[in-house]
């Protein structure tokens, strides 16, 4: 390997070595380079190179999500940090490893009028489990330290054996550093920042053997609380409601997932991120909820369905309605399982059980004698959702809801699915599970960076991987696409209704004053132009007709990934939809 003649690069590497951090996504700049050029040239690390930060961090989040290890991000100085900022913030709430590595200049060099220079420490400070600034080198470049008035490193009177002795105490602290901040990714789960200030020259290299992994790292925290507490309402209670948001798949076992599903008093509602699937399980919770809400009577429906223990698992969950029908519930024990973050979702007080769920559930054991018809109760009223369901797409219109339908019992069985928010997501969760596993950048729910975490997903995935996304999204993210990485069997279906066609399904939006130039943001855009730049293969259909044939066509082999856009008419989607719900509201009478 290349090796930077600064001696806090070596302990950068290293120490990302120690750790597993193996993947790390760079993007161009000079401030880097020394880093740049270790990790390059090292054999150790699979690197990636992506010129848009925003971009390329959020393709960290994607190899990060399907690798389910740490994936580093690596920028230069000044405003190229700033750029990662979304995708930490989706990281930190959705508890993905990123380590973020940024070069910066020494700090008496920051605020005096130097380019490419901003107040770098501390910028992510609310959005990260862990952050370290680390210590300039006396060693390199000592005029240029002694020369600078504001530092207080070493000056011209300073002994080599002094500036040796300091120069060994700043290696020091600096691992120490490393080590606590690449720990605590580990045991917190989330983004951490490492701010690294280079002083120039920034090229000069040795060559050296590349090293190893200094020792193996204490990775996860032990559990070693005992919850007999919940063990004893598990036991008593004869209404248990799971609620599960995302989860990685095959996070829950077959035993455990069997074991739930058979406990009569144990009904599961899940959503399409969780990755989990049974027949006795509710996948489809607003297509539940939506039509009760409607009734006049939906108080008394909604408080006879109430539990006596609710237990969740996994991190953000999408539906909005589920959250609104559990706060209304104020005397329920709310339980979250899992080392991720509890978080009270539903205003009940959680209490976390901190424990990988496979092994406590099993611990507890079901309670499959004890009578209770809490389980039916759902099932039925999931049931006739299904059947009404199934009535109406028989009849659909072109439409979004149509759109769906189609797409949805299209995906084969392998493919990996990326939703964008907000509107794919939640027409999403209306239909059966189609492919493999579901993905979606949920932490924050933006709309800036979900190509660029499918591209990332399809990079390291051994199936393939298909984006689903919204007009908004998809043009707002385009530079996901301006990257050499994506396999020729990525495949991107564009659903274009000219907008942000969720705002139409807002309750009242729709009447605000210029609706369409500040909500809807109304654009006659297509994709055919940015197919065509970055070599991807493109089709546009605007019919039931159009959009059978091509998707018949649209997961076969191909050299090169392919788009598939379809235009659905802006003015009639929300009021397809606002019928369907009605006529599932109807229809369980
Ligand atoms: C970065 C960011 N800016 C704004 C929003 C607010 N927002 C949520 S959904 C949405 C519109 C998305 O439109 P589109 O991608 O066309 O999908 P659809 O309307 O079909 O949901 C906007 C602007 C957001 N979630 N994230």
């Amino acid at each position: 390997m290349n090796l930077s003649t600064i001696p806090v690069v070596r302990s950068v590497i290293q120490q990302l070595l120690n750790y597993e951090v193996c993947h790390v996504v760079i993007a161009p700049g000079s401030r880097s380079a020394p880093i740049t050029v270790g990790l390059t040239t090292h054999s150790g690390f699979t690197t990636y190179s992506i010129v848009d930060e925003r971009s390329a961090a959020f393709f960290a989040l994607g190899l990060a999500q399907q690798l389910q290890k740490p994936v580093a991000v690596l920028c230069t100085s000044g405003s190229a940090l700033i750029n990662i900022y979304p995708a930490i913030a989706e990281a930190y709430y959705s508890q993905y490893p990123i380590v973020v590595l940024s070069a910066d200049r020494p700090t008496y060099q920051i605020d005096i009028g130097n380019g490419q220079t901003i107040r770098q420490k501390g910028v992510f400070s609310k959005h990260i489990v862990s952050e370290t600034a680390l210590l300039q080198d006396v060693t390199h470049n000592q005029a240029a330290i002694i020369e600078s008035n504001t530092q207080m490193l070493i000056d011209s009177k300073s002994t080599p054996k002094e500036i040796e002795r300091s120069q060994q105490a700043i290696e020091k602290k600096n691992n120490t550093r490393l080590e606590e901040v690449l720990s605590q990714m580990y045991v917190h789960k989330g983004p951490v920042h490492i701010n690294i200030p280079l002083e120039e020259p920034l090229y000069d290299f040795d060559e050296v053997s590349d090293f190893t992994p200094q020792q193996q790292q204490q990775l996860t925290t032990p559990n070693t609380k005992q919850y007999k507490d919940f063990a004893s309402k598990w036991l008593a209670s004869k209404r248990i409601l799971f609620v599960v948001g995302t989860l990685p798949p095959n996070r829950l076992n077959e035993k455990i997932i069997s074991m739930l599903a058979n406990d009569p008093r144990v009904v599961v509602l899940h959503e399409i991120n969780s990755n989990i699937s049974h027949d006795n399980f509710i996948a489809h919770i607003d297509r539940v909820i939506i039509p009760i809400e409607k009734k006049k009577s939906s108080q008394d429906i909604f408080q006879s369905l109430c539990p006596d223990l609710l237990v969740t698992m996994g991190g953000m969950v999408v539906s909005k309605k589920i959250k609104s029908v559990l706060r209304s519930y104020n005397s329920v024990l709310h339980y979250h399982i899992g080392t991720d973050r509890a978080l009270d979702t539903y205003y009940l007080g959680v209490q976390h059980i901190e424990i990988e769920p496979n092994s406590f559930l099993r611990g507890l054991g079901s309670n499959s004698d004890t009578e209770s018809s809490y389980q039916q109760q759902w099932l039925q009223l999931a049931k006739q959702k299904e059947i009404a369901h199934q009535k109406f797409c028989r009849k659909l219109p072109f439409s979004d809801l149509y759109v769906f339908d189609k797409i949805m019992r299209s995906i084969p069985k392998n493919y990996n699915i990326q939703w964008a928010n907000s509107s794919p997501i939640r027409y999403a969760q209306l239909f059966a599970k189609a492919g493999a596993s579901s993905y979606c950048n949920r932490g924050t729910s933006g709309i800036e960076g979900s190509i660029s975490t499918a591209v990332g997903a399809s990079v390291v995935s051994e199936t393939p991987t298909l984006m689903i996304t919204g007009d908004l999204s998809f043009f707002y993210d385009s530079n996901a696409l301006w990257n050499k990485y994506i396999p020729p069997n990525f495949r991107l279906i564009l659903v274009n209704n000219g907008g942000g066609g969720i705002f139409r399904i807002l309750p009242n939006a729709k009447e605000t004053p210029d609706f369409e130039t500040y909500f809807e943001t109304k654009h006659r855009r297509t994709a055919k132009w940015m197919a065509k730049q970055y070599g991807l293969c493109y089709k546009r259909v605007r019919s039931g007709l159009g959009l059978r044939l091509a998707l018949g066509r649209f997961y076969s082999a191909s050299s090169r990934g392919k788009i598939l856009e379809i235009c659905t008419p802006s003015n009639t989607n929300d009021l397809v939809l606002q019928t369907y719900f009605d006529f599932l509201s109807n229809q369980s009478d």
